[in-house]
C-alpha cells in the first residue's frame, strides 16, 4: 500500500519576529495535511525552517550587542522551539544559515548562469543610508525618516537572473500544469502578473554583509528569495525527496514561489515543484495579524489553556482553507464548546460511560445498526474527498455530521430504556446501539486524526485500543489501510480502557481572561527576546537630555516653532504606505491643513477622526507619496519607534498655540 513519497513544505520564516499564531497556522495546516498523506498511504516529510539573512536581521542583532549569528540562533531556536511545544511533528528544519544552504544556493546559481541566465548589470535603487538598504516602495523625492532627507539614489553592481526569458515558458507550463497554483483565484492572479511580461531580477547585493557570499565573486551575497527558496532543497538534499509535492505558503508570498521560484529551476534544468499552494490570512479585529501591525496573537497561551488539540481544530474548521479568516477568542471558545466539549466529547463520554455501565465495559459483539454505517460512511468518503483538496473545514463539517447522526440514533434508540427491558429482543437491540455509537465513534476518531492528532489517540485508549493498532493506526508499512474505511472494524468482546473526559466544557470568561494573561507575560518574553523594550520600559526617552549649555535652547529659539491645537477632520490610509495617514486638520484657518504623518501602524484613521492633536503649523511644505503634507503632528516616539499622540486631559480650542 506504499504509495511512495510525499515532500511537503512551510514557508521558511524570517527571524525578524518571533512566531506568531499566523505562522503557527500554516505549520499547524501542513503538518495535518502530512498526517492526511500518512494515513493515504504516503511517506510524508514535512520541511519548515528559518530564514536568517539580509539587512534588518543584522540590524536587529546590532540593536541588541549581539552578532548576527547569536542573534539568529535565538531566534531559530524560538521557532524550533514553539513546533515542539505545540506538539507540531516536523521532519526538517532547515536555516538558510547552514553551510550546506550556502553550497546549495551556489550550486543552483551556478547552473542558472552555465546555462546563460544570470548577468552582471548595474542596479540602481533609491538607498536609506542609516540602514545601508535599498528602500523598495520608496520614489524619488521621498523623505527617509530616519535623516529627514531625500533618499539616496545608488547604482551598485549586481548579478541579474533573466527572468524575462521565462514568461512564455511559465506560461506554457501553467496551462499545462492546471493545478500547479491552487486556489484558483491565486492562479488568476499569477497569470495576469506573467502575462504582462516579466522584468529581470537583481539577485545579489555588494552593499549587504549578511548573505550567503556568491563564492565565485565574494563581494556579493545572494539576495533574500533566491536565498530562501533554495532552502526547500537544502533540507532534502540527502534523502533524494525533490521535487516538493507541496509548498504550502499564505497569499502575500505566491508570486515568488509560483514565477520565480519555477524560472530559477527551469533555468537550472531541475526539478520543479508540484504546487503550490496559497492560504488566506488570519485576521486580527479584522487587519492582517503582522508583526509589524503589531496585532499578534501567539499560539502558546491558547495551547496551554485550551490545549494544542482546541487550537488546530479551531483553526482548520472556522477558516475557509485558501480564505481570509478572523481569530477572536470569542469564537475560539465557542467552537470549542459546541464542536468539541458538546460534540466529540459527549459523544466519547456517554458512548463509553453506556458501555462501562451496561456492558461492564466489554465492547458488544455486534455489526450495528447497517443503516447508521451506510451513512456514516458516506460522510465519511466525502470528507476524505475534501481532505483532498485540503478543505478542513469541509472535511470537518462531513465528519461532524457523523456525530450528529450517531447522537440522533443514540436518542431514538434510548438504550436507558432499552437496559430495563429484559426480554432478548431489548437486549439485542441494546447491544446494536452500543456497537453502533463505539464504531461511529471510532470511526470519527480515524477521521480527525489528522486535525486532533491528540484527542483522537486518547479516545482510541478508551476504546480499548492500543496504540499504534491495526486496524486503526496501522504500521508505516500499512499506511493507506485506514482509509479503505469499512463499518464494523471493532472486535466485539473487547475491553474498553479506562474512561476519562475529554475536551471538558468550558466557561468562556475565565477560559479567555486566563488566554489574555498569558498572552500579555508571552508578549513581554518575546519582545525581551527580539531586544525591544518591554511596554513599560518603552516610555523611558529614547535620547539622554542636553547637558551642556551649547546644547540648550534660548526662549526665541523655542518661540520660532508655532506648535497649535489641530482636529482631526478626516483620515485615510495613504495606497502603498503601509505606515503613512493623510490627515486633514483644522487648526482654525480657512482651510484644514493637509498632513502627511507616520502613524499608521499606531492608529487606524477612524480613530482620529474628532481627536485633538497637536500640529507644528510653521513647517516648510514637502511632498510624500504625491501628497502635500503642510506640517507635523506631534508625537512622542517609544523605544520602538511607535509613536503616542500628545493631547490634552482639559479641552484646548482648536488653533491655540503652545507655548
Ligand atoms: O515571508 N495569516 O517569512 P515570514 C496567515 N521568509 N498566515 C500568516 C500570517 C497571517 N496573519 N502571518 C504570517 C517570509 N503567516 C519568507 C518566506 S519562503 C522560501 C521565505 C505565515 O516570516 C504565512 O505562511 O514573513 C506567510 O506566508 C508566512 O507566515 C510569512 O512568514
Amino acid at each position: 500500500m506504499n504509495q511512495g513519497k510525499y515532500y511537503l513544505t512551510t514557508p521558511i520564516y524570517y527571524v525578524n519576529a518571533a512566531p506568531h499564531i499566523g505562522h503557527a497556522y500554516t505549520t499547524i495546516a501542513a503538518e495535518a495535511i502530512a498526517r492526511i498523506k500518512r494515513l493515504e498511504g504516503y511517506e510524508a516529510t514535512l520541511t519548515t525552517g528559518t530564514d536568517e539573512h539580509g539587512t534588518k536581521v543584522e540590524r536587529a542583532a546590532q540593536a541588541q550587542g549581539k552578532t548576527p549569528v547569536e542573534f539568529v540562533d535565538l531566534i531559530s531556536n524560538e521557532f524550533r522551539a514553539q513546533w515542539e511545544k505545540l506538539d507540531i511533528q516536523i521532519d526538517r528544519f532547515q536555516r538558510t544559515t547552514s553551510p550546506q544552504h550556502a553550497r546549495m544556493v551556489n550550486a543552483l546559481f551556478d547552473a542558472c548562469r552555465a546555462n546563460g541566465y544570470i548577468y552582471k548589470g548595474a542596479y540602481t535603487g533609491l538607498y536609506a543610508v542609516v540602514s545601508e538598504s535599498f528602500v523598495n516602495d520608496a520614489k524619488p523625492g521621498d523623505i527617509d525618516p530616519e535623516t529627514g532627507k531625500p533618499y539616496e539614489e545608488v547604482t551598485e553592481e549586481n548579478y541579474f537572473f533573466k527572468l524575462s526569458a521565462f514568461t512564455d515558458r511559465l506560461l506554457a507550463f501553467y496551462e499545462e500544469h492546471p493545478d500547479f497554483i491552487l486556489p484558483e483565484i491565486r492562479r488568476n492572479e499569477v497569470l495576469a502578473f506573467v502575462k504582462q511580461g516579466l522584468a529581470d531580477l537583481s539577485i545579489t547585493r555588494t552593499s549587504i554583509k549578511w548573505g550567503v557570499p556568491v563564492e565565485s565573486d565574494p563581494a556579493h551575497v545572494f539576495y533574500v528569495w533566491f536565498d530562501a527558496l533554495t532552502a526547500y532543497m537544502t533540507a532534502v538534499e540527502k534523502d533524494d525527496l525533490w521535487p516538493a509535492d507541496l509548498h504550502l505558503i499564505g497569499k502575500e508570498i505566491v508570486r515568488f514561489h509560483a514565477v520565480y521560484w519555477p524560472a530559477f529551476l527551469m533555468a537550472a534544468g531541475w526539478p520543479l515543484p508540484k504546487r503550490v499552494f496559497a492560504h488566506g490570512w488570519l485576521l486580527f479585529e479584522n487587519d492582517k495579524m503582522s508583526k509589524s501591525r503589531g496585532n499578534i496573537v501567539r499560539p502558546g497561551p491558547i495551547a496551554e489553556v485550551m490545549g494544542v488539540d482546541a487550537l488546530r481544530y479551531f483553526l482548520l474548521r472556522e477558516i475557509v482553507f485558501g480564505q481570509d479568516g478572523s481569530f477572536s477568542y470569542d469564537a475560539l471558545v465557542g467552537r470549542y464548546n459546541a464542536d468539541l466539549a458538546n460534540g466529540l466529547g459527549n459523544l466519547a463520554s456517554r458512548t463509553l460511560a453506556m458501555i462501562q455501565q451496561y456492558r461492564g465495559g466489554t465492547i458488544p459483539d455486534s455489526r450495528g445498526e447497517e443503516a447508521v454505517g451506510k451513512a456514516a460512511l458516506e460522510s465519511a468518503a466525502a470528507a476524505v474527498r475534501a481532505y483532498e483538496t485540503f478543505d478542513f473545514a469541509r472535511a470537518l463539517e462531513h465528519i461532524w455530521n457523523i456525530i450528529a447522526l450517531t447522537d440522533k440514533y443514540i436518542v431514538e434508540r434510548a438504550p436507558w430504556k432499552l437496559a430495563k427491558d429484559a426480554s432478548d429482543e431489548a437486549r439485542q437491540r441494546l447491544e446494536d446501539t452500543l456497537y453502533t455509537a463505539a464504531e461511529s465513534l471510532r470511526l470519527v476518531c480515524d477521521l480527525a486524526e489528522p486535525v486532533l492528532p491528540h484527542a483522537t489517540r486518547l479516545i482510541w485508549r478508551q476504546l480499548g485500543l492500543r496504540e499504534p493498532i491495526d486496524p486503526v493506526v496501522p504500521a508505516p508499512s500499512e499506511w493507506g489501510r485506514l482509509w479503505g474505511l469499512q463499518w464494523g472494524e471493532l472486535k466485539g468482546g473487547q475491553r474498553i480502557g479506562e474512561v476519562s473526559g475529554v475536551f471538558p466544557r468550558l466557561e468562556a470568561k475565565p477560559t479567555i481572561q486566563k488566554m489574555q494573561q498569558l498572552e500579555e507575560a508571552e508578549k513581554d518574553r518575546q519582545a525581551e527576546l527580539m531586544g525591544r523594550p518591554r511596554r513599560a520600559e518603552a516610555a523611558k526617552p529614547a535620547e539622554a537630555a542636553p547637558k551642556s549649555a551649547s546644547d540648550l535652547i534660548s526662549i526665541e529659539d523655542f518661540a520660532k516653532v508655532d506648535l497649535r491645537v489641530g482636529e482631526v477632520k478626516a483620515a485615510e490610509a495613504v495606497k502603498g504606505a503601509d505606515k503613512l495617514l493623510h490627515l486633514q486638520v483644522d487648526i482654525g484657518e480657512a482651510k484644514a491643513r493637509s498632513i502627511v504623518a507616520g502613524i499608521a501602524l499606531a492608529y487606524k484613521p477612524e480613530q482620529l477622526v474628532g481627536r485633538k492633536v497637536v500640529i507644528v503649523a510653521n513647517l516648510q511644505p514637502r511632498k510624500l507619496r504625491g501628497l502635500t503634507s503642510e506640517g507635523m503632528i506631534v508625537a512622542a516616539s517609544l523605544g520602538d519607534g511607535s509613536p503616542v499622540l500628545a493631547s490634552f486631559l482639559e479641552d484646548a480650542p482648536v488653533g491655540a498655540r503652545l507655548k
